[in-house]
């Protein structure tokens, strides 16, 4: 498992080189903008089993044979194991955007799921799917731009520091597209 700082490292020893003045530039940033993505991870990780629960209803929602019988969320034992699912995939992610760096999300927790999913008939275009919707609450945890017709009676503003925090909605939209991309 790698973070932003040993990434630098393994790559520049890769090459031989000592560390490039783009990479210091990179980890100056990372430095800098820190407080900003220990409140992104936070965004996150206080809002977690929300973000969970909202995606695999709405999963359900618009798929509704998924919790009759035959579907993958019946019985309860099945509805559990995708919740806890939904709950493990969102730490890896914070784990990820925590450290800057994907390694952590890809070794333990993608490497081997999607044939985990297709030798025990868990549908990965649902899991996608539940996924996506995490990323769009979480996304709008962090550039908080949820609002109150978004979040309903569960409408939760993040209390942090004005400023731009494009950079890292991006960078945690794309560790859930990287879900999404190993699953689908
Ligand atoms: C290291 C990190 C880690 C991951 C990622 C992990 C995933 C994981 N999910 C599993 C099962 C499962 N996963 C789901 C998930 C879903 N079903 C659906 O219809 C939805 C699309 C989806 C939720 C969004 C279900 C229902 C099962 C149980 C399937 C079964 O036993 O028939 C299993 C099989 C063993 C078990 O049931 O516990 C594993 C290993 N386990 C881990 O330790």
């Amino acid at each position: 498992m790698l973070d932003a700082f040993s990434r630098s490292v393994v790559s520049a020893d890769a090459k031989t080189a000592a560390v490039g003045a783009g990479d210091i530039a990179a980890l100056r940033q990372y430095v800098a903008e820190g407080n900003k993505r220990l409140d992104a991870v936070n965004a996150i990780t206080s809002n977690a089993s929300c973000i969970v629960s909202d995606a695999v209803t709405g999963m359900i929602c618009e798929n509704t044979g998924l919790i009759q019988a035959g579907g993958n969320c019946y019985p309860n034992r099945r509805m559990a194991a995708c919740l806890r699912d939904g709950e493990i995939i969102l730490r890896y992610i914070s784990y990820a955007l925590l450290a800057g760096d994907a390694s952590v999300l890809d070794d333990r927790c993608l490497n081997g799921l999607k044939e985990t999913y297709i030798a025990l008939g868990v549908p990965t275009q649902s899991a996608a799917r539940a996924v996506a919707i995490m990323k769009a609450s979480a996304t709008a945890h962090i550039g908080e731009t949820n609002t109150p017709a978004l979040g309903g009676t569960k409408f939760r503003k993040m209390e942090t520091a004005q400023g731009d925090c494009s950079a890292l909605v991006a960078e945690a939209a794309s560790y859930f597209d990287r879900v999404i991309s190993a699953v689908a």
